[in-house]
């Protein structure tokens, strides 16, 4: 027996003994958005239809560069992974697909693509990795990888990169996300120009590798790990890059790479509005790439963002929804269950908005009539439909609760290694 096994009883016992304030809950909201004229059944087939991708590498404890400290049941290795990833879907009926990270999830595509049937859980975007050296790899990437001044090093990488594609392509994947650490610590230590002819040179020769209906997207990083300089550090090198690649190639927008003022949502406006605006890594920031839980900082900045996706994807645009988090102090299953909630929350919240209250208040210059609008969507309870929307797809109505009866945790930490804390590091 699985301790996915163990999901189905908790669902069904939580949801039976939340059902009648669910009930009453739902009626109450029903209600309230039928008299601003909204349809609760077309809301709930949209807030459905959005979902969010789970990130491998955030099933597991992630830790700073000071320590990390894994908890029961840590995942050994991708098919665990895959099994806590098809438990968060199951639970909260949001997050159908899986972003994976190589090399750290193997090189074995066909057996990604078995057990992904088996759970009935996709791909999404693949990553990856040319931040860390692997044990055996020729040239070391401790002075850049795309961008490094060796072509030795430059080609070792762009192969690693093709590599994922052919991965990609076998399970699934339509498009290959890049994000890179190449940069400086020092002033002078490389010429920056020079330095991103390199990158492109290597971004080209991995763009020419695509397969005709996939998509490469390049995020954007402020700084870390190099500190003076980042090679990619924000949405207007992103931009240039995607650009420069062709129609392929759009900007990620990780919602945690910028300067903590920054108008992130003013970002993803802009790289929309030209067509270059790809997909997102959900999670949220204080300070830099916090990779917090999705909402936990700043809801609103979210709901923000989520209004430019909602415009963003009215006028057509195809956009990645994903994850990309880590989790040092909580149980990786329930910040993604709450990340993926917020996500939606965010996202019917962003659905609730008068649009044309908004329009209004713009042409006759009423700015607080303009912020009241939003405010008014944003401090709607949503919850009701959300859990109506999960409830109707199998899951369920306190995905959170129900993890917690399942005993899920308790039975895997009973099959799996017991997981070393030792060394620092990102995942
Ligand atoms: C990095 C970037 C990038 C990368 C991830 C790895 O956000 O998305 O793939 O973390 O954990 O900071
Ligand atoms: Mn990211
Ligand atoms: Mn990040």
């Amino acid at each position: 027996m699985s301790a996915l096994d163990l999901l189905p009883e908790a669902i069904a016992g939580t949801n039976a003994e939340a059902a009648d304030a669910h009930a009453r809950d739902l009626d109450a909201l029903a209600a309230k958005l039928e008299r601003k004229g909204l349809d609760a059944d077309a809301l709930k087939a949209k807030v459905a239809a959005f979902t969010v991708a789970i990130p491998s590498w955030g099933t597991g404890t992630g830790g700073t560069r000071f320590a990390r400290f894994p908890g029961p049941g840590e995942p050994a290795g991708i098919f665990d992974k895959l099994d806590d990833c098809a438990a968060i879907h199951r639970l909260c009926r949001a997050t159908p697909d899986v972003s994976l990270h190589f090399p750290w999830d193997g090189d074995d595509p066909a057996a990604l693509k078995q057990k992904g049937d088996a759970l009935g859980i996709g791909f999404d975007a693949v990553n990856s990795n040319t931040f860390q050296d692997q044990p055996d790899q020729a040239h070391s990437y401790k002075h850049g990888s795309l961008s490094h001044q060796s072509k030795a090093t430059r080609d070792q990488a762009i192969a690693h990169n093709i590599r994922c594609i052919e991965i990609g392509a076998a399970i699934g994947s339509k498009a290959l996300t890049v994000w890179v650490g190449d940069g400086t610590n020092f002033p002078g230590q490389q010429d920056f120009t020079g330095q991103l002819d390199r990158y492109l040179e290597s971004a080209k020769a991995i763009y020419a590798a695509l397969p005709s209906d996939w998509r490469m997207f390049t995020e954007h990083k402020i700084y870390e790990p190099a500190f003076y300089s980042t090679i990619v550090q924000d949405w207007g090198t992103s931009y240039l890059i995607a650009t420069e690649l062709g129609d392929k190639a759009q900007c990620l927008v990780d919602l945690g790479h910028h300067a903590p003022t920054v108008n992130v949502e003013m970002i993803v406006a802009r790289l929309a509005a030209f067509g270059k605006l790809g997909g997102f890594h959900f999670n949220d920031s204080k300070y830099g790439d916090d990779d917090l839980d999705s909402g936990a900082i700043d809801p609103y900045r979210l709901f923000l963002v989520m209004n430019e996706v909602l415009r963003a994807e009215a006028k057509g645009a195809n956009l990645a929804h994903m994850i990309d988090q880590s989790h040092n102090v909580t149980d990786p299953i329930e910040s993604l269950i709450a990340s993926a909630n917020e996500a939606r929350r965010a996202y019917a919240q962003a659905l609730l908005v008068d649009q044309d209250a908004l329009r209004h208040a713009q042409e006759s210059n009423d700015a607080l009539l303009a912020s009241e609008t939003l405010k008014a969507a944003f401090r709607t309870d949503v919850e009701p439909l959300l859990a109506e929307v999960r409830r109707e797809a199998g899951g369920a109505l306190d995905p959170l609760v129900a993890y917690r009866a399942s005993g899920y945790r308790q039975a895997v930490a009973k099959e799996r290694p017991v997981s070393s804390g030792a060394g620092g590091g990102i995942v």
